[in-house]
């Protein structure tokens, strides 16, 4: 819980002594939404166009076509003039983006049975457009245009009832608005703070998610300022959740949660932050966060992917931001459903591993080729195998005989003491009392 009286100044110091509430650690697994007029082409580069991980980004399609002399972006625009046309702008894909098939409640639906704990949408990406009736976005939004809808609102409302937290992603900068390259003094004062304002206002989200942050430095965007505002007089101040995107020198040092992207560990040389500070991973289950039309089931992550991601994040303490991308008539590609139902059906076997855990702190160092996972729950322990193994588990760090049963199994499992380690025996499942397909969870009590 967040102190009530405690006053935040607009200075790092001051905002970095919040703590993360504690919803965020225990949630583990969120939902996050790239829509809006680049779910319109829905198109960008692929691996087999040998672009590297991060120039696969369909949301990037307008600054692709804008700036054809970047190596990366040249398929941009090849695609753009084959299938619109050198003069088709990006501005009339607006006509395009028509959300028919938008039903909030049947996508709160999909996302309450993945077992996610929370949702984060695009509010506003880099290319400006707000998925809310935002006034400082002059008519440049999801109500003025089309689909004349506040689809930020109405998909808060749905996912809300379902009982699972709403929160939004909110771009500092915008690619190609007049005031932030003339004037950016004007831009943060006039546009940019009271645009969050008025997100923050409306929604009380529960999580702000920032990002485009890269160009300027936190005092540019007056980010301590607003911080101090959300902390201490704005509606969501109790529950908030927000990133460490917030200036170019903020990423893994300054705000809320670290960050990482497909990997991507700022200022660090490993694969996934080895830090005490919550963090979480934000990654598509494709290569792209916006729908992306040219990808193949070969781009996709499988399900067992996915959830072998899932457990190596939280077990090194981390969440898992899970990215979707809607169709510009408001749908979830079915292949994505089907990996959010599988990673859920396992989650409602396995969860209790997964929901308000910790890492463990003893646990025996995480090594790439490792397939046995920890997590800790008060005096509990859960080892989280991805690989089923029908030779006795060695684990290090446990001196004590503690009960141990494999979650959603109901029979005995043999455990015993051997050279100071505790072993764990796996029983002999049949089909029908084998309890998951992708990974298998030992509980282990009062260690
Ligand atoms: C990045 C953005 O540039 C991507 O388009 C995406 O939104 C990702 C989550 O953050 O930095």
């Amino acid at each position: 819980q967040i102190s009530a009286q405690k006053k935040y100044e607009a200075n790092w110091n001051s905002i970095d002594s919040r703590p993360v509430p504690t919803w965020f650690e225990d949630a583990k697994f969120g939902i996050f939404i790239h829509w809006g007029l680049f779910s319109v082409p829905a198109w960008g580069p692929t691996a087999k166009d040998g672009v590297g991980v991060y120039d696969r980004y369909a949301e990037w399609y307008w600054k692709g076509i804008s700036d054809p002399n970047r190596a990366s972006f040249k398929a941009f625009t090849k695609f753009h003039d084959k299938a619109f046309g050198k003069d088709y702008k990006y501005q009339d894909f607006a006509k395009g983006f028509t959300c028919e098939m938008f039903s909030p409640d049947e996508w709160a639906k999909v996302f309450e049975e993945s077992g996610a704990k929370y949702v984060v949408l695009t509010s506003k990406h880099h290319e400006g457009y707000t998925l809310w009736p935002s006034a400082q976005s002059w008519n440049w939004n999801a109500v003025d245009l089309n689909p004349h809808r506040d689809l930020a609102g109405d998909l808060m409302k749905s996912v809300r009832e379902k009982g699972l937290r709403m929160g939004y992603y909110y771009s500092l900068y915008e690619w190609f608005n007049p005031l932030y390259h003339n004037n950016v003094k004007q831009y943060v004062d006039d546009h940019m703070i009271p645009q969050m304002k008025d997100l923050v206002t409306r929604y009380k989200p529960d999580v702000l998610w920032t990002d485009g942050e890269w160009d300027h430095p936190s005092e540019t965007w007056k980010s301590t300022e607003f911080l101090s505002w959300l902390y201490n007089d704005s509606p969501a101040k109790n529950d908030i959740v927000v990133n460490d995107r917030w200036g170019k020198e903020t990423r893994a040092k300054h705000g809320g949660i670290y960050t990482t992207e497909y990997d991507l560990v700022h200022d660090q040389n490993s694969t996934g932050m080895e830090i005490n500070h919550p963090w979480e991973e934000c990654r598509g289950i494709g290569s792209s966060f916006g729908y992306n039309r040219n990808e193949n089931l070969e781009d996709y992550s499988s399900s067992k992917e996915l959830i072998d991601i899932l457990v190596d994040k939280v077990a090194r303490g981390g969440n898992l931001l899970l990215n979707i991308g809607p169709t510009a008539d408001g749908r979830i590609p079915v292949i994505m459903q089907q990996r959010l139902k599988d990673i859920g059906r396992w989650l409602k076997v396995n969860g209790e591993a997964i929901y308000g855990t910790r890492k463990w702190t003893k646990a025996p160092k995480v090594g790439k080729n490792t397939k046995i996972f920890f997590t800790a729950k008060g005096k509990d322990l859960y080892l989280i195998s991805t690989e089923w193994k029908d030779e006795p588990i060695a684990i290090e760090g446990i001196s004590k005989s503690s009960k141990v049963s494999l979650l959603g199994f109901n029979g005995l499992i043999k455990t015993g003491i051997k050279s100071g380690k505790f072993l764990i025996t796996p029983p002999v499942l049949s089909p029908l009392t084998n309890p998951s397909q992708y990974a298998w969870v030992y509980k282990i009590e009062n260690v």
